[in-house]
């Protein structure tokens, strides 16, 4: 800021103030006192005149809430043109300051009508007696029930449903194969069957208990998931009695407007996953609706200050937080990363983009951040947008982001180009960082906690030989040979978590320490709970390599499951695999219906059974069609069912 020139106050020039270093002491001496007050009321007139300005200049840093360079995401999108967002920073002059007296004048006359109105209302009310006052709100509820009955059954916009090629079949030619297919649908039937006279309605079921069971991730009410999840399984294995039961349940009795805090990606993978699977297989109308009316629930999770969708959601009041344990309050990649492939398929059903965008919105984010080593941290604040603790995993926290970034790319019939850069991208950077070789040759996933590799691999990673394979066509630098040998590695390994323990089931997780080599050491990572990754890994490599090895690894697993976890009243998960007198959990868990069987059944099913490039199947084993979108846009399609 420059000093501006002093103007003479009495015919005399002034001389200059000197704030400068004492040198001068005669110059200052000259100026007399009520001169010197004169010339700091100018100035500080002046400096409050410069300050006062300086308030009314618009203020850009206040659109700016981080420092990531996420602004075209973050900043919200207020329309200036409207600028109603706070009337009264606004003057009006002349004509429109005529109208505007006007406007107010009858909004004044208004709001004392509807006083007015309000108070003879209440009046009359008084004079009516308590039944009368009752009846009439009983009236309203079922009014509004009624509203809120037709709104659900509103139906949603046709859309032309893709080419469903192979939702039933796959009968093998061998007769050893059929008769194993057939043990894994006997299987099916015991879990089923004992759920539906045990646990009806419940998530899950206490086989030994012989009662109903549930875990956090449901909340608090009885929301059938093993029913939801169980549905398309019992349809590719032709169990249609079944199948009509679940469906009759769902009808019945699946509501989403209870006071129940849920996990919105558990909720999507099982819940929406499993319905909108079970409307593609089955054309009923019903699983669609109910997906919708279910996503529309979990929308509120992604009122956040960035987008990032908290980890639960309340289904009633729309309230959401994070998991108390996730670090610095953040949300968990695996979560908020595991919502593309439903949420693609409701805004296609619906015509809604709402669902797409949503999820846009959180690729468009990752994509923007800092990466340390190319790698994707597990914990994202949603408040912030900043990362939590730098720790990195294909297992638990982490898998099914990487998972769902290749099956973008699948289920876009291979045009989402950006989905699969992300994920050669990211593959890249976990190649390089956290897959190694064990002494004794077994190619393992470790784990990246700051800036160290823990050589500990869990089950959930076992996924990930699945995924190298299912990914190794259209991999960069015609890499797919090498992506299907890294699958067929990590399914070797895998298999050998499961060949050294005394059941033949794999642990939770397993550790390559010196002479350790894919066995747990800690008890509490010794047990099995019914988990499917393993086997899913097994399926996928059979289907692209046909190597009769994977089909003998998965019918190994499945006599083990039988031997140690079949009990009169179900299927339970066991304590611990190294010990050779199984103690059960007492849980069997959805996913081994929807997964762990259905990975088994297509293991000994022929490969025109849900064939892979018609079908992505999501996290949780549902399967949802390729959808050819090239010509047709989200926001609704004219052509019918
Ligand atoms: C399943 O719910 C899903 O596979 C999920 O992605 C991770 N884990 C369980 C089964 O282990």
């Amino acid at each position: 800021m420059t000093t501006p020139a002093l103007l003479p106050l009495s015919g005399r020039r002034i001389p200059p103030l000197n704030l400068g270093p004492p040198s001068f002491p005669h110059h200052r001496a000259t100026l007399r006192l009520s001169e010197k007050f004169i010339l700091l009321l100018i100035l500080s007139a002046f400096i409050t005149l410069c300050f006062g300005a300086f308030f009314f200049l618009p203020d850009s840093s206040k659109h700016k809430r981080f420092d990531l360079g996420l602004e075209d995401v973050l900043i919200p999108h207020v329309d200036a043109s409207k600028g109603a967002k706070n009337p009264g920073v606004f003057l009006i002059h002349g004509p429109d300051e005529h109208r505007h007296r006007e406007e107010e004048e009858r909004l004044r006359n208004k709001i004392r009508a509807d006083h007015e109105k309000a108070l003879e209302e209440a009046k009359e009310k008084l004079k009516k007696s308590r039944e009368e006052i009752r009846a009439e709100i009983q009236t309203e509820k079922n009014k509004v029930v009624q509203e809120m009955k037709t709104k659900e059954k509103k139906p949603l916009p046709p859309v032309p449903i893709p080419n469903l090629i192979g939702i039933n079949g796959g009968d093998p030619e061998d007769n050893d194969i059929r008769k194993k297919r057939e043990k894994i649908k006997e299987m099916m039937k015991h879990a089923w069957d004992n759920y539906r006279i045990y646990g009806w309605g419940h998530n899950e079921l206490r086989p030994i208990a012989r009662k109903g069971h549930s875990t956090n991730i449901f909340g608090s009410s009885q929301m059938g998931a093993t029913i939801v999840d169980a549905l398309d399984t019992l349809y590719i294995m032709g169990l249609h009695d079944e199948f009509r039961d679940g469906q009759k349940w769902i009808e019945d009795n699946l509501d989403f407007s209870v006071n129940s805090e849920v996990s919105v990606f558990e909720v999507n993978i099982r819940f929406i996953g499993g319905l909108l699977a079970a409307y593609y297989l089955s054309g009923e109308e019903i699983f669609k609706v109910k997906a919708v009316q279910l996503a529309e629930k979990l929308l509120p999770a992604f009122n956040t200050p960035t987008g990032i969708p908290w980890a639960m959601v309340n289904l009633k009041s729309g309230v959401g937080r994070n998991w108390g344990w996730a670090s610095a309050g953040s949300s968990i990649l695996a979560e908020f990363g595991t919502l593309h492939m439903e949420f693609v398929h409701l805004s296609y059903l619906t015509g809604d983009p709402v669902y797409y965008k949503k999820v846009m919105h959180i690729r468009k984010l990752l994509q923007k951040m800092d990466r340390p080593n190319g790698l994707y941290p597990n914990y994202l604040n949603p408040r912030t947008g900043r990362w939590g603790q730098y720790h990195t995993s294909v297992g638990g926290l982490g898998d099914s982001f990487y998972e769902y970034l290749l099956k973008a790319w699948l289920m876009s019939d291979k045009t989402d180009h950006e989905a699969r850069k992300m994920y050669d991208d990211a593959i890249e950077a976990i190649e390089k960082h956290l897959i190694k070789k064990s002494r004794g040759g077994l190619t393992f996933i470790g784990e990246w906690k700051n800036g160290h590799l823990e050589k500990k691999m869990g089950h959930l990673a076992c996924f990930a030989g699945g995924m190298f394979a299912l990914g190794a066509d259209g991999s960069r630098m015609d890499k797919a040979g090498h992506y299907l040998e890294l699958g067929a590695e990590i399914a070797r390994t895998c298999h050998e978590s499961y060949d050294r323990t005394a059941l033949k089931l794999g642990p939770e997780s397993f550790k390559f320490d010196g002479a350790v080599e894919a066995v747990a050491v800690r008890q509490a990572e010794k047990y099995y709970i019914l988990r499917p990754e393993v086997i899913e890994t097994y399926w996928y490599l059979w289907r692209f390599t046909h190597d009769p090895r994977y089909r003998q690894w998965g019918w190994e697993a499945a006599l083990a499951i039988e031997k140690s976890c079949r009990v009169s009243g179900g299927f339970s998960g066991v304590k611990d695999v190294y010990s050779s007198t199984p103690t059960h959990d007492d849980v069997q868990q959805s996913f081994f219906l929807a997964e762990t069987l259905k990975y088994l059944y297509l293991l000994f099913s022929s490969d025109d059974l849900l064939p892979l490039d018609h079908w992505v199947f999501n996290t949780e084993a549902h399967p949802l069609p390729v959808l050819h979108l090239a010509n047709t846009t989200l926001s609704g399609n004219p052509a019918v069912r």
